[in-house]
Parts: structure tokens; sequence; C-alpha cells
């Protein structure tokens, strides 16, 4: 009931013609394959190109963050409408690399939520414990406080049009992944606290997971009843790789 999800996070690589050639390869690799939502999320410059190459497919674009605002002035900033005028659906908010590198707070993740929806793009809102936060038994707290903060004041329509992306800061690009099991557990537990947000909303969320997601490991984490899909960003870059994630296979 709820349909996959396979995000690729570019981050701050690929140019233009990088992009579109990755797009170009992974439309090959990927026909005949259904049953998926298959996101790329390039960074912005990026963005028309990839978006232009994929146009005849079913793959969505997504931008890397936004600006709450609908424009203004604010350099070095971009509006949701401007990520439509791309080609965008989706958006990814909140990423753990925006919290501690730019400042991003829960409240500055809600607006940019709620300016994303009244945008037409899916909101990808992430939220992820670091390594001290995890020795020191406060993963689900630190998340809760993170999903309260971030989804709190979304009506359930609203929530059900979002989704969440478990990335544990610790795995992010390190190579270590949570193992199937306990990203099985923080996304159960995410799947509580939004259903104490609104309860009719919770069971049709997507929960992805991220973190060094691989081919080797997508099928295990696929296999678990609370994650319905990835946020891949180093794996994303190579159509190869990233084709084989989308298809579960090693
Ligand atoms: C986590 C993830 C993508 P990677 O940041 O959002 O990146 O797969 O490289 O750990």
């Amino acid at each position: 009931m709820r349909t996959p999800v396979i995000a690729g996070n570019w981050k701050m690589y690929l140019t233009p013609a990088e992009g579109k050639a990755m797009v170009q390869e992974l439309q090959t690799l990927t026909a005949g394959v259904t049953g998926r939502e298959i996101v790329l999320c390039p960074p912005f410059v990026t963005l028309p190109a990839v978006a232009e190459a994929a146009q005849e497919s079913a793959i969505g674009i997504g931008g890397q963050n936004m600006h709450p605002a609908n424009e203004g002035a604010f350099t070095g900033e971009i509006a949701a409408p401007m990520l439509r005028a791309c080609g965008c659906t989706y958006v990814i908010l909140g990423h753990s690399e925006r919290r501690q590198y730019f400042g991003e707070t829960d409240a500055a993740v809600a607006a940019k939520t709620k300016a994303a929806l009244a945008g037409q793009l899916v909101p990808i809102v992430c939220v992820g414990e670091t390594l001290d936060e995890r020795e020191q038994g406060i993963t689900q707290a630190v998340i809760e406080i993170q999903l309260r903060r971030a989804l709190g004041g979304l009506t359930a329509a609203e929530l059900t049009g979002v989704i969440v992306a478990y990335e544990p800061v610790w795995a992010i690009g390190t190579g270590r992944t949570a193992s199937p099991a306990d990203a099985q557990d923080v996304c159960a537990f995410i799947r509580t606290v939004l259903a104490a947000l609104q309860a009719e909303a919770a069971p049709k969320v997507r929960i992805l997971y991220g973190g060094s997601v691989k081919p080797d490991n997508i099928r295990e984490l696929m296999a678990q009843s609370d994650i319905d899909g990835a946020l891949v960003g180093g794996a994303s870059l190579q159509a190869a790789s990233f084709a084989k994630i989308v298809r579960f296979e090693e």
C-alpha cells in the first residue's frame, strides 16, 4: 500500500553535463522497473539539465533544500516555485549536513515543510541521531523531538504527503550502515510518533532509510516492514550502482 521510494541525493556532486549523462544511463538500466518512485536530487545548477533528460521517464526530480518564502531578498537561496519551474516535485529538507554545517533548526525545517507542501513539492524530511546521542541511549528522544517540531503543525492530509527519511548521522558517508534490524526499530518508532501526531496519516507515510545504502544492503533493508525506501548518497552518483539499488539487486 506504500509505494517504495528510492531517492538519490547527489549532494555537491555532478555538473549539468555529468548529471545528464547519468540520468540517460539510468533510464536505460531501469527500463521496465515498476512499482517504485525513483527520485534524483541534483545540485540546483544541475536540476534543469537532469529534468530535461528525464522528462520522458518516470524519474522524479527534487531539490536538496529550499527557502520557506516564495521569493524575496535572500541572497543565495532558492524558493519552492523556482524548484517547480525547474521540474522538481520533491525536496529534501533538514538533511543532517544542512543541520550540522548550515545551522538548520527544527523550526526552519517546519517552515520549509509547510512551504513545500503549499508549493506542490513532496518534502523528504530527514531526521537522525548522532553517534554521541546513540551512545547516550537517547536516539528515540532525539528523533521524537525532531519529528514533533518539524511535523507537529501539519494536518493529517498534509502529513500523508510527507516522506520521512531516517538517517543516523554516524552512518552517513562512513560506510557504516545501521543493521536492518536497528533501522527497522527506529523506523517503527518513527511511525508511532507520526501516529501520535495524526493517527490516520501514519500508516500511509513513507519512511526511508539513509546512510551508506549500497546494492549489497538494499534488499535486506527493503525487507523490513517499516522501511519504505532509501535515501542514497554516494551510491546514487553512478547509474550502475543506483540502478541496482532501484532494482533491489546486489
Ligand atoms: C546520507 C546519504 C544520503 P550516503 O546522507 O542522504 O548519503 O549514502 O553517502 O551515506
